[in-house]
């Protein structure tokens, strides 16, 4: 018997993707409005800074680039999370990095699925940043028993969905005609639904305890709270989201704005309450906001000693600041980051020679057409012109912005004290498995792109 023939995880991932976005267009105008604006600006820095649009054209980021976008969502179970890992594996998807939100005063804890390797994410990019409501947070027990039975009676996938993703796990994948109905089918679990199941009050109450709460458990399901695009200049869409009728938020979250941009900067603007039919009314008489919107741009990864110069600095940045950074003190925040940035060296040979940032290879034309460079060390090859390097982009998220986005969100009554401490054995014990550790991606990406070079370069060492 022949194989059937299966698509590969990485085109459902990308088919996902662009299924979710139209259906976020279609649910959220403002998104759409975003998207443009980020396409507009998009072609402006391509246009007037011919060293960017070389950079995206030589490690073929331009390909990804439109449609690029990550989304958010938070469940409330177990049983939600890990059935979900399962979902997000059939397109390739799996579980990046652990993400602890209680120090910023957000009772979850999270994670990124995402794709791992570098062919897989240049056919789509595509993450999705997943929360875990810690219930344990929720002091009062009576409410916390009621979100419990809540949350346990609720199913969030469709029957069909997961018959589907049993059927990819037993049979190793899914045809063509599978792909497609699978698409449809987890596309529902992130619907929003006007209809809420819980009564006014106790939605009152939920909501009480932390907006958060009340956001994850009084609905069906984990609807996608945002979907965001990547553009090259977040400073130009933050200076002209006004003029297109959105409010952005104070800040921008991330490190400040560089020649070499490091990490991932992001800023969001509030989305507009919701009508919402809780379950003691006929109609929608309610209301929440539970969507926003939100623009990314995207810089090198950074090695672990990148990362901890990184986390000084902004921890410096903003102790000096003494409080959390809003509209009143943003000026005094964006010259503080300036001023403590300073000290991170901003050229990619800087960053290269101090072993700041993750790299990938490139043979040059030089390279390729000399024969002799066999074992001559990899300095030697790159102070000769033979080889030359890009930094790889950071696939990630940030604990401190994430937490900025939340809140910015959730309004500033969201800011409570929690005493329980970062917990990821308890969130890997949900999800089922255990959570991949993104710098050991950065550095496997960095090492297939060497020796790729060395292979060309006819240097099997
Ligand atoms: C997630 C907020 C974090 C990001 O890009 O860091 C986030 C949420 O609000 O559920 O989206
Ligand atoms: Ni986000």
């Amino acid at each position: 018997m022949s194989q059937p023939s299966y698509v590969s995880p990485d085109l459902i991932r990308q088919r996902f993707s662009k299924a979710m976005s139209d259906m976020y267009r279609e649910e959220v105008p403002l998104y759409g409005a975003l998207m443009e604006l980020v396409e507009q600006t998009n072609r402006h820095v391509l246009e007037s800074d011919p060293q960017v649009a070389r950079q995206l054209h030589s490690t073929g980021e331009i390909q990804r680039l439109d449609m690029e976008r990550h989304g958010a969502i938070r469940v409330g179970t177990a049983g939600e999370l890990a059935t979900l890992a399962r979902l997000f594996s059939v397109m390739g998807m799996q579980p990046v990095g652990y993400y602890d939100l209680t120090p910023a005063g957000v009772p979850v804890h999270s994670t990124a699925f995402r794709a791992v390797h570098e062919a897989a994410l240049q056919v789509s990019p595509f993450r999705v940043f997943t929360s875990l409501l810690r219930l344990e947070l929720i002091e009062n027990l009576e409410l916390r028993a009621f979100a419990q039975s809540v949350l346990d009676r609720r199913s969030i996938f469709t029957q069909r969905a997961l018959e589907l993703i049993e059927h990819a796990e037993t049979e190793g994948g899914l045809t063509e005609t599978q792909a497609q109905d699978f698409v449809e089918q987890a596309l529902e679990t992130f619907r929003w639904h006007h209809s809420a199941t819980v009564t006014a009050e106790q939605y009152r109450q939920l909501s009480a305890q932390h907006r958060l709460i009340a956001d994850v458990v009084a609905f069906k399901g984990p609807h996608i709270n945002h979907l965001t695009p990547r553009t090259l200049d977040i400073d130009i869409v933050q200076a002209q989201m006004p003029a297109h009728g959105i409010t952005p938020k104070a800040v921008i979250e991330g490190p400040p704005r560089r020649q070499c941009p490091i990490l991932l900067r992001q800023t969001s603007f509030k989305a507009l309450d919701e009508p919402v039919a809780f379950t003691d009314q006929v109609d929608s008489r309610g209301s929440h906001s539970a969507r926003f919107g939100e623009i990314e741009q995207r810089g090198a990864a950074l090695t672990p000693k990148g990362r901890a110069l990184y986390d000084r600095l902004l921890n410096a940045a903003r102790d000096e600041l003494k409080d959390f950074p809003n509209e009143g003190n943003a000026a005094r925040y964006n010259e503080l980051m300036a001023q403590h940035f300073s000290e991170f060296p901003d050229t990619v040979e800087g960053m290269r020679q101090q072993e700041l940032a993750y790299f990938r290879y490139f043979v040059t034309e030089k390279g390729q057409g000399s024969a002799a460079l066999k074992s001559l060390p990899l300095e030697d090859l790159l102070s000769g012109g033979f080889l030359r390097v890009e930094p790889l982009v950071y696939e990630d998220f940030l604990p401190v912005s994430a937490a900025g986005i939340f809140q910015s969100n959730l309004g500033d009554a969201a800011q409570t004290r929690y005493a329980e401490h970062s917990n990821r054995q308890a969130f890997e014990k949900a999800l089922g498995r255990s959570t991949i550790d993104e710098l050991g991606l950065y550095a496997e990406t960095q090492r297939r792109s060497i020796e790729e070079c060395f292979t060309a370069l006819g240097d099997h060492r």
